[in-house]
């Protein structure tokens, strides 16, 4: 794709792109000397509502944010993959493709590539390394830490470059599912959201997906869903940054697990929590204590550490089960109903729906932090905004807010101020213009 169709003519030229890239395609010679190379990008994004749903099989409505990863590749002759960064704090390394990569230490930012590399090898087969450089860097990268899925766009930009040096040509579902099981190798144990979001995302829309596949064919439902004109999504990164490799996101993939196998108990067809649709909460909610411990899963005869195949978990932890299984299910038909809202040109009810998960992340899921509360209240205190919530895995990072278009300047100024009164910290308000998937960009590819 041309930067053009990518970005649209007024952010090329306002973000500066051709700059942009000109700087990395630079910095890739100096690492690795001239010569041809591909050119790709991968978007983070942004969760209008549908939060913790994904590996649960669960529905979300993502859109792929402009802000994006460059990764610069040249194929090599060899299996080797070597790795520069445009940031200092991101020193080079190189490994050796294979279906059995060792990681690099914990938190490493290779992992993501190492992760994707590993995966692209034992599915699909591939076998040609690459030469990478790779650019996040701000204004026009991906927020890190920030719950806007910058790993995820790591990992599937890896996987992309790494599907054409290797003259791969893989379905995008296929891919997207395969990059959710790649990211597993950093510890964590995440859905699929960030990658399909990565991959499959359109222009102007936002991306209702299914997570669970359907039976027999394992195929996905996807659908892109118009956003309305009149509103402009705002994002507004609290400046508190949270890492999914830190043992909470996996406390609540542990917790939602141990809900499923609770609920066997009875129901024995259920899979993930998403199969409770249909099924009343009362005729479960008995099997669901509000906490756990490991050892009580134990006495009924469920193990942990079975439940997380490997996944880092905390040394000790209370399992809060009820109130887990009742944010994914409320949060799940929430999804559909907004879905519904936006196909009605309802933005009065996807916001009340999108409030109604801010308060459900808060007070079930407990992800939400003072600064997030606050910048959530800021938020609504300007006239004609919309369903301002946490966006993302929590514990920090975003919120996310429908602006009238009429308001956005008044926003993006007055939310920071007001942020940095309250509590200190200097927050960073933009747009989110509904970007694409991942693409390789042509006019920037040398053979
Ligand atoms: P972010 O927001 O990028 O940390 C994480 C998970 C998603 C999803 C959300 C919460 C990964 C790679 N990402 O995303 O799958 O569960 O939290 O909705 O695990």
């Amino acid at each position: 794709m041309e930067l053009i169709e990518i970005y649209g003519s007024d952010l090329v030229h306002s973000h500066r792109q051709e700059e942009r890239y000109e700087q990395a395609l630079a910095l890739f010679s100096e690492a690795f000397g001239s010569g041809p190379v591909d050119v790709f990008r991968v978007p983070g994004r942004v969760n209008l509502i549908g939060e913790h749903t994904d590996y649960s099989q669960g529905y979300v409505l993502p859109v792929a944010l402009d802000r994006d990863v460059l990764f610069i590749a040249r194929p090599r002759t060899d299996g080797t993959i070597r790795l520069a960064n445009a940031e200092a704090a991101f020193p080079p390394e190189s490994f050796v493709l294979s279906d059995a990569i060792s990681p690099a230490v914990h938190g490493h930012w290779s992992n993501y590539v190492r992760g994707a590399s590993q995966m692209m090898a034992q599915r699909l087969g591939a076998t040609r390394g690459m030469d990478v450089l790779v650019d996040g860097r701000a204004p026009w990268g991906i927020p890190r830490g920030a719950g806007l899925s910058s790993s995820s766009a790591l990992t599937v930009a890896a996987a992309v470059a790494l599907e054409h040096v290797n003259g791969l040509a893989v379905d995008r579902q296929v891919l997207a599912e395969a990059c959710g099981y790649a990211e597993w190798y950093v510890g964590t144990r995440g859905g699929i959201m960030d990658q399909f979001a990565a991959l499959l995302s359109h222009q102007g829309h936002a991306l209702f997906l299914d997570c669970r596949p359907e039976a027999g064919t394992g195929r996905y439902h996807t659908q892109a869903v118009p956003l309305p004109p009149e509103y402009a999504i705002v994002v507004v990164n609290s400046g508190v940054r949270h890492r999914n490799t830190s043992p909470l996101f996996n406390t609540r993939v542990a917790e939602v697990r141990s809900a499923v196998a609770l609920v066997q108990q009875r129901f024995p067809q259920v899979r993930s929590l998403r199969d409770l649709e249909g099924i009343p909460w009362e005729s479960y909610v008995d099997l669901l204590p509000e906490e756990q411990s490991p050892d009580d899963l134990a006495q009924r005869g469920i193990s942990l550490a079975t439940l997380m195949n490997g996944g880092i978990m905390p040394d000790s932890v209370n399992l809060q089960v009820r109130a887990r299984c009742r944010h994914v299910t409320g949060e799940n038909a929430r999804v559909l109903a907004a879905v519904e809202a936006l196909a009605q040109g309802d933005v009065e009810r996807l916001a009340k729906l999108m409030r109604e998960a801010h308060a459900s992340a808060r007070d079930n899921f407990d992800i939400s932090t003072p600064e997030l509360e606050s910048l959530v209240r800021l938020a609504e205190e300007i006239p004609g905004v919309k369903g301002a919530r946490l966006t993302g895995a929590g514990w920090g990072g975003c919120i996310v807010a429908l602006v009238p278009v009429t308001s956005v300047e008044t926003f993006v100024s007055r939310v920071p101020q007001g942020y940095q009164r309250a509590t200190g910290l200097r927050a960073e308000a933009f747009v989110c213009s509904a970007g694409h998937g991942a693409s390789r960009v042509t006019e920037y590819t040398r053979s």
